[in-house]
């Protein structure tokens, strides 16, 4: 091997090492071993260590800042969502229909005006709209079911024919949020010569508003199907 060593020339000789050997007589032998494979060897095999370490922190790294942007695309797509949907409930809320449309009914009206007595409320018994029941045909209040502008009108007709001391003759007022609004009065004083008045008003409603009667009454309120109706109704304007 020594004579190996020896006669080894230029780049060959990088790739030979010297390893001390003990042999039996307990003296320093010297072997030279060929380690050119061993380093290919070392050499592939570190390489491929580098690039596993090396692409298992770049798809780590990389997992994490796909996630990153998937949870922020996420988020920002599910907010705009959320803000959509809230404003077209809204949109729904605020272009909703909101008001009723209340009559006296024919078999009704004769005995409730009888029994109507002075701040009696006048109770309009059918509706021909009613939205969310916002006007009650028991108690003849209607409730607003949010506060806003409305326009509120109501027809008082007295019936010719009808008659206790004389032929009719009714008072009334709309009262909204407990505060008069706004009266009216309908006489007639000649048989079969039938009277009414309207009354309209627009006004900022936040509970409620009813018609009531305001004074001792004549004879009966006229609403009939063959000839005329009394009656109240009531709409949202925003
Ligand atoms: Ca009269």
């Amino acid at each position: 091997m020594g004579a190996y060593v020896e006669n080894c020339i230029g780049q060959q000789c990088s790739e030979l090492v010297s390893i001390p050997l003990l042999d039996n007589m307990k003296a320093t032998l010297k072997a030279d071993l060929d380690v050119a494979e061993l380093n290919k060897v070392l050499h592939k095999y570190i390489q491929q260590e580098v690039i596993k370490a090396v692409k298992g922190t770049f798809d780590t790294q990389m997992e994490g800042a796909v996630e990153q942007i998937t949870d922020n695309v996420t988020r920002l797509t599910q907010s705009n969502v959320n803000a959509a949907i809230e404003k077209f409930q809204d949109c729904v809320c605020e272009k909703a229909f909101v008001g009723f449309s209340a009559y006296m009914s024919d078999g009704f009206v004769v005995a409730h005006s009888q029994s109507l007595s002075q701040g009696s409320t006048l109770i309009f018994d059918r509706t021909e709209t009613n939205t969310a029941f916002v006007y009650n045909t028991n108690t003849g209040v209607f409730t607003a079911p949010s506060s806003g502008m409305y326009a509120l009108t109501w027809t008082i007709c007295v019936d010719s024919r009808i008659k206790d001391e004389d032929i009719g003759e009714f008072g009334t007022e709309l009262v909204v949020d407990g505060q008069i609004c706004g009266a009216l009065h309908a006489d007639t004083e000649q048989h079969a010569d039938d009277d009414c008045s309207t009354g309209f008003i627009i006004k900022n409603v936040r509970r409620n508003a009813y018609v009531r009667n305001i004074y001792a009454h004549q004879g009966a309120i006229l609403s009939r199907e063959d000839r005329t109706r009394t009656t109240f109704s009531g709409w949202k304007l925003n």
